[in-house]
């Protein structure tokens, strides 16, 4: 069972050159589970207000080799579950196991007081009601001025503000019994061993990315950080934890390009 996690692309119609490269990237992995963990789009300001791009490339994702699932970023969640469907997608909030969680992330950065609030108030049925029902234009209005204000925001903003913190992760952890923790959102790709777990950072996309496959074969878990390119997919860490021990062990072998 191989599974890959990616997140943020942050597909925006003005590049189409970066759907390419995720649409190639990802069909070089096959594998029987991928989870698209938030932020796909850079923006989603309604079904309605899909382009032919984002249609082509929920498109490629249903029709990958294995199950597709979708998890709401904090720009991509307008996006509904009967749209993801419609693709072959399903909607899921969050995937919470023993094995393994993955979240987008933005709920672990909860020193982001700010942030938090906003988010709140829009994942609230209420909220996404009245927006939907605003004419298109005026919600590409204000999606363009909320992009604005974030982009000032995030400039002016101290590094430890946006990222996750640590009491969260544990308590994610330890909420379900699990040691492996994998979510996007902070642009900050890494493989961070905490005291209850192994936590995964995928990365943001330019024309490539990190992603995390997770592969369970008999007693084995191994979880690898890969560089993913239109060219080739790179193993850059690789950490492995047998069935029944608690402790995920880093193996030492140097990058790899693997073909998968
Ligand atoms: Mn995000």
């Amino acid at each position: 069972m191989r599974q890959l996690i990616v997140s943020d692309f942050h597909l925006d119609p003005i590049d189409p050159s970066r759907y390419r490269a995720a649409t190639e990237a990802i069909a070089r992995c096959p594998c029987d589970q991928l989870i698209l963990a938030g932020d796909i789009f850079e923006t989603w300001i309604g079904d309605d207000g899909a382009t032919e791009f984002d249609f082509k490339f929920l498109e490629f994702c249903g029709g990958h080799s294995g199950d597709t699932l979708f998890i709401h970023g904090n720009r991509d969640f307008l996006i509904t579950g009967d749209y993801l469907q419609s693709f072959g997608i399903s909607l899921v909030e969050k995937i919470t196991g023993p094995d393994l969680i993955v979240i987008h992330g933005d709920e672990l950065c909860t020193n982001d007081n700010n942030y938090q609030e906003f988010r709140k108030k829009v994942r609230k049925t209420s909220w996404a009601d009245t927006f939907l029902n605003k004419p298109l234009a005026e919600r590409q209005t204000i999606a363009r001025n909320l992009r604005q204000a974030s982009r000032e925001t995030q400039a002016n903003r101290a590094e430890s503000i946006s990222d996750a913190v640590e009491s969260e992760i544990q308590e994610w952890l330890q909420r379900f019994s699990s040691t492996l923790l994998i979510h996007g959102h902070t642009h900050r790709p890494a493989v961070h061993a905490h005291p209850s777990g192994l936590r995964c950072v995928t990365s943001d996309w330019g024309l490539s990315g990190i992603g995390v496959f997770v592969d369970t074969r008999d007693d084995v878990v191994s979880v690898s950080l890969c560089h993913l390119s239109p060219d080739n997919t790179t193993v850059t860490e690789q950490w492995t934890r047998y069935a029944g021990t608690p402790e995920w062990k880093r193996n030492s072998s140097s990058v790899v390009s693997i073909n998968v």
